[in-house]
């Protein structure tokens, strides 16, 4: 398998993706509107992790390009749970790419207390002999807070290598209620933290003009 070659236009995806949606959050920037997107992350899957995945799923090498949906993976962190239903908005909106399929582990929560939203889409990349080249990508909509608890799970996940004692199990469920009720604190402050944010912006453009 020619890995640089296979996952080239992946990169491609990721890296344009990135640039679209931080330019969502420049777009907001310029208006007096409360951004939804707070920051955007985004990879493509590490070898070792595409060959794990791979053997857990019994995916043939061959079906990779088909059946892995995550070789690219696009994240948008939001403040704000609401902010979250404006992403999908203004992702079901663009003409630049398909949505092939949406997964709401937020109102489903998975077993393991992960909350995200994933939309996978089919994005066209321009190859070099002029055509064109439509593949999966995963996006990935969560809260800080949701973000918090899944980074943390995701390493111990690694540390114990899925076999996570029951104990720090314990923990992990606890903490994934404590995300979700920062979340829906922060929900019901939310005007009170935007207004003090819409002071702060304004005092930092005041300050540029003098
Ligand atoms: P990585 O290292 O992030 O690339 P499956 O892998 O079977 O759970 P599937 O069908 O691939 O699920 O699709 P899903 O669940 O929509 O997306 C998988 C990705 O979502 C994962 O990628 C994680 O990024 C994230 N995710 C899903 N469930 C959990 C969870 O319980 N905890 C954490 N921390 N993240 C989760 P990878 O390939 O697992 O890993």
């Amino acid at each position: 398998m020619d890995w640089d070659t296979m996952l080239s236009p992946y990169k491609q995806a990721v890296d344009e993706l990135k640039i679209k949606l931080r330019g969502i959050r420049e777009q907001y920037q310029l208006t007096s509107k409360h951004t939804p997107i707070e920051f955007v992350t985004g990879r493509v899957k590490p070898i070792s992790s595409i060959l794990q995945k791979a053997k857990r799923k019994h995916i043939p090498l061959e079906d990779l390009e088909e059946k892995m949906q995550d070789l690219a993976g696009v994240r948008v962190m939001c403040q704000f749970v609401g902010d979250i239903d404006t992403v999908v908005e203004l992702v079901r909106a663009r003409t630049d790419f398909e949505i092939v399929e949406e997964r709401d582990y937020i109102k489903h929560k998975k077993r393991s207390g992960y909350r995200s939203y994933h939309i996978v889409l089919r994005y066209p990349v321009q190859m070099i002999d002029g055509g064109e080249k439509r593949i999966l990508v995963e996006l990935q909509i969560r809260t800080l807070a949701m973000n918090f608890w899944a980074t943390i799970e995701h390493s111990l996940q690694y540390k114990y290598a899925g076999k996570i004692p029951k104990e720090v199990e314990h923990r992990l469920e606890r903490a994934a209620e404590a995300a979700f009720r920062l979340d829906e604190e922060m929900s019901q402050i939310r005007g009170e933290v935007q207004e003090a944010q819409q002071i702060i912006s304004q005092k930092q453009h005041d300050t540029m003009q003098r």
